[in-house]
């Protein structure tokens, strides 16, 4: 770590202890310090690339992203959502329930993501994997081929899709099973008929 950077922290903890011996809140402070240490799955630069998405769409500029902000971010990623699917959307990963997604929140979604805690067609595994992308670049539908060709990939390596193949293929031979066994007996009742 860069000495700039340990003594940034130690300034901010400074500050904190001082707002805490004057009794004062120190809660979001203290939470933009954490996010590094809490998510502990990502780099830096993604944490620092994902703040930077998450200001992007809190337009407001209040450290929340709400239900409007977030309506329209998913318009210009390219996948619109009910108002149903948004409130849902939240409520994935609201966790102190005030209705509204806050910075550390937004990283919750990239986290389920990564485990794949999300359903396929969620709008939060949208959002996760559509953001992953500069829309402006290549444009609404350049980004519904990617997302496309990138959920094709996902699925060739998904373990849900291969318990699916698997299962397809278990039926497949159980029914080539029953098949032969058809066979062996309409031969043996043949042979049956012969004699
Ligand atoms: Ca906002
Ligand atoms: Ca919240």
């Amino acid at each position: 770590m860069a000495s700039s950077e340990l003594s940034d922290i130690l300034n901010r903890r400074q500050k904190i202890n001082d707002a805490l011996e004057n009794g004062e809140s120190v809660k979001q402070s203290f939470k933009v310090v954490n996010v590094y240490t809490e998510f502990h799955e990502f780099s830096r630069k993604q944490i620092k690339d994902y703040q930077s998405t998450f200001n992007k769409y809190d337009v407001g500029r209040d450290g929340f992203l709400d239900l409007p902000e977030l309506k329209i971010m998913m318009e210009k990623l390219g996948a619109p959502q009910t108002h149903l699917g948004l409130k849902a959307m939240i409520a994935e990963v609201d966790e102190d329930q005030d209705g509204k997604i806050s910075f550390r929140e937004f990283l919750l979604i990239f986290r389920k993501a990564q485990a794949g805690e999300l359903p396929e067609d969620s709008g939060l595994s949208y959002l996760a994997r559509l953001t992953e992308i500069n829309v402006d670049e290549v444009g609404v539908n350049g980004a519904k081929n990617f997302f496309e060709a990138k959920i094709e990939q996902q699925l060739k390596t998904n373990k849900f899709h291969d318990e699916i193949r698997q299962e397809q293929e278990e039926r497949r031979l159980a029914e080539q099973e029953r098949v032969n066994r058809r066979a062996q007996f309409q031969q043996k009742a043949a042979i049956f008929q012969h004699n």
